[in-house]
């Protein structure tokens, strides 16, 4: 279990006051690039490159010059502790381009692959991955490695960064669509919030002709498939995708196997996930078009099922926003956290805006949670009351308070009229 900043569950972003975006801060809309542009548009533009379309090439020549730099060298990949489709292939897909650059990388993850979505996934593809917790880490030689790749996060989520910057492995690249969350001394930053999926940043640059796919290579045919799982898969199954997305999964169409997404998505749920569905609904409460849940204490390994309980929740009618969650305990560590999720698909909600608004800062004044379109987390350490639970009293004691706080402060947001504290 990790000990940093609870600010950082796979849906987490940083602080939006920071967000830079070359792009953007150009081309104020970002909804016309110029290669789509429309046909009534002055034939003499036809010819020339957007803005947008300039800075698409510096980017990819950035990442050129990057890996040029890195030829012949070793890099580690580092994922978020539990990670997603969209992080496992877009790793793939960086290790892929590396190779043809004679880069080798290592993808690593320090937490658990459970979702049964994922396992199927990796075991079907034969994508490489290895779990490398800290005490991995600190018997490997990293002086074999020359540089540090987050892709799908920026290191918060990940319990390996602190070592494996502390260990003076500089940062090659950073690619990622959640918010920038500080200062990264990256060689090559590609973080861009206004994008769904890092898949689509990755396909972007196989089709800048980082790397031709070739369907008749199988790995080709594997990778492409993960890409079209991970775009679907942080996408909503593409019903929350924009124009880049589908232009992505498009391209992906012509390499990717069918046969084996439909493996991957018909993975069934594991008897964890069921129990936390089951507790879900026992415990929900519908307010507003919200539905709330606590479930409870839930395994470090089963953490993955509160998503998949808030995806669920969101299946009633009249629910637009779902939030599950947990107190997950890891009984090696003896440590305790309160992890959430959040869903909605109500477009005037930023995921992001109401956690930080919800649960606050903590003492140093880090957000508890924050979010990505459409979904988003949050963490809070139960600190110095983690433990003890053989005393199944003091256990549901604790359960109680934490339920109730957690309720009540998502209670202020939801209907504030019901709290007296709200009601100016
Ligand atoms: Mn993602």
């Amino acid at each position: 279990m990790k000990d940093h900043p609870p600010n950082n569950s796979d849906e987490i972003s940083g602080n939006r006051e920071a967000e830079i975006d070359p792009l953007r801060e150009v081309v104020p809309s970002v909804n016309t690039p110029g290669k789509r542009r429309g046909k009534a548009e002055v034939a003499s533009e036809e010819n020339r490159p957007s803005l947008r379309e300039e800075l698409h090439d510096r980017k990819i020549e950035q990442l050129r010059q990057m890996f040029d730099r890195h030829k012949g060298s070793r890099q580690l990949i580092l994922l978020q502790d539990f990670p997603d489709p969209d992080a496992l292939s877009s790793a793939w897909t960086y290790k892929l381009i590396a190779e043809k650059y004679d880069i080798q990388c290592e993808i690593l993850y320090a937490g658990t692959l459970s979702h049964q979505e994922n396992i199927t996934l990796v075991k079907l593809t034969g994508l490489p991955l290895q779990r490398w917790t800290l005490e991995t880490a600190k018997t490997k030689d990293l002086s074999a490695y020359k540089g540090c790749v987050f892709i799908d996060n920026q290191g918060t989520t990940c319990n390996l960064t602190e070592f494996i910057l502390g260990a003076g492995i500089p940062i090659a690249a950073v690619i990622d669509h959640h918010s920038l969350q500080g200062e990264m001394n990256a060689e090559f930053m590609d973080v861009r919030p206004e994008i769904h999926a890092t898949a689509t940043i990755f396909t972007e640059y196989l089709q800048a002709g980082m790397l031709a796919f070739d369907s008749n290579i199988s790995q080709h045919v594997k990778c492409a498939t993960a890409l079209m799982h991970g775009l679907r898969s942080d996408t909503n199954a593409l019903r929350q995708a924009q124009e880049e997305e589908f232009l992505a999964a498009a391209y992906l169409s012509r390499f990717y196997d069918s046969q084996l997404l439909n493996a991957v998505l018909q993975s069934s749920r594991s008897k964890w996930v069921m129990d936390a569905i089951e507790r879900s609904l026992k415990h929900r409460i519908v307010q507003n078009n919200f539905s709330i849940a606590g479930i409870g204490y839930l395994r470090y390994d089963d953490r993955d099922s509160i998503p998949q309980a808030a995806d669920f929740l969101m299946t009633e009618e009249n629910v637009h926003t779902a939030v599950v969650y947990a107190i997950v305990h890891d009984k090696d560590e003896e440590i305790e956290v309160v992890i959430g999720s959040l869903r909605t698909n109500k477009l005037t909600l930023d995921p992001d805006e109401f956690i930080k608004e919800a649960f606050g800062q903590d003492a140093q004044g880090r957000f508890f949670g924050g979010g990505r379109s459409q979904a988003g987390g949050f963490e809070i350490p139960v600190g110095f009351l983690s433990g003890g639970n053989e005393d199944s009293d003091y256990a549901r004691m604790k359960w109680e308070v934490f339920d109730a706080q957690i309720k009540q402060k998502l209670l202020h947001l939801v209907s504030p009229k019901d709290n007296p504290i709200y009601d100016h």
